[in-house]
């Protein structure tokens, strides 16, 4: 039998050690041009070509066809997505899923709305990575999945929501710290999966405090965390020196963020995903 373990590319990841995985591209579309976010995208060239261009720019999630392709003819398909709430890359995910079953009779998928991004979908697909190693059924799959989804967090520190606001995906008290000079937004994935801003600190120092402070605050259980940057691998340094002391057993990953990320985050963006006692 064959499973396959599939996410959108919010999740910064092209390929999963010991699984069968696949990421299914969401595109950047600059005024003149259109970047795929697959494993052969520039993140350079993407936001060089974001700062020559003060003309609107968008996202667009994977196409039905898309994923049904990413399932791999696969018996059994674990699909993770970036929250629905912002996105819609979830209910195509699920169309192509009913589409998939109805034309396969017998085979099975799975998809998750991730209520987040990024580092929480790591932690999502490696978990399903080492269930599915376990051999367990199906249906134990979804089941473990969806209680250690509600053990899981993403906080975030932005520079910049420039492009998440011109997108319409903050709301207006949001909306209104853009441009704010020096100014780092620390916030998290509400229980709805939309962007919660809780604080805004004067300068990366107090940014980053600011960032390990909710962290634990939300309860971080200190045995795994996964962190995605947008070209600040002075902030996350840092971050991991007080995440390090806080959590000396720590897992701790640290990688660049994808396309999807990277033009949402922005230059200086980190998203840090955790585990929850
Ligand atoms: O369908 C599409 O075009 C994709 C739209 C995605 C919009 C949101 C992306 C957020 C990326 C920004 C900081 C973390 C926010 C977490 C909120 C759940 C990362």
């Amino acid at each position: 039998m064959k499973r396959q373990i599939v996410s959108d590319s919010s999740c910064d990841i092209h390929t999963l050690e010991g699984a069968s995985f696949s990421s299914t591209a969401l595109r950047i579309l600059t005024d003149t041009r259109e970047f795929i976010d697959d494993a052969n995208l520039s993140i350079h060239e993407l936001l060089e070509t974001l700062k020559t261009t003060n003309k609107p720019s968008s996202t667009a999630c994977p196409s039905i066809g898309a994923w049904l392709q990413s399932f791999n003819d696969a018996d059994e398909v674990f699909v993770t997505t970036i929250t629905s709430a912002l996105s819609g890359s979830w209910n195509s995910a699920v169309v192509a899923a009913k589409e998939y079953m109805y034309t396969f009779p017998g085979r099975k998928v799975h998809v998750f709305d991730s209520l987040s991004t990024g580092p929480e979908l790591v932690l999502m697909v490696e978990k399903i990575r080492d269930l599915v190693k376990q051999e367990l059924p199906f249906e134990a799959i979804v089941e473990t999945i969806k209680r250690y989804q509600n053990s899981l967090h993403l906080t975030f520190m932005l520079s910049s929501i420039r492009n998440l606001a011109r997108n319409g995906r903050v709301n207006k008290v949001e909306a209104a710290a853009v441009g704010m000079l020096g100014i780092r937004l620390v916030g998290k994935a509400s229980d709805k999966g939309e962007l919660e801003l809780l604080s805004k600190s004067r300068g990366e120092k107090a940014g980053i405090r600011e960032l390990a402070k909710q962290i634990q605050a939300l309860g971080c259980s200190g045995a795994k965390i996964a962190i995605s940057h947008c070209n600040n691998e002075k902030g996350v340094q840092k971050l991991c020196g007080v995440l390090r002391a806080e959590y000396p057993h720590c897992e701790i990953q640290v990688r660049n963020t994808g396309g999807l990320c990277s033009y949402y985050a922005e230059e200086g963006g980190i998203l840090v995903g955790f585990e929850c006692a």
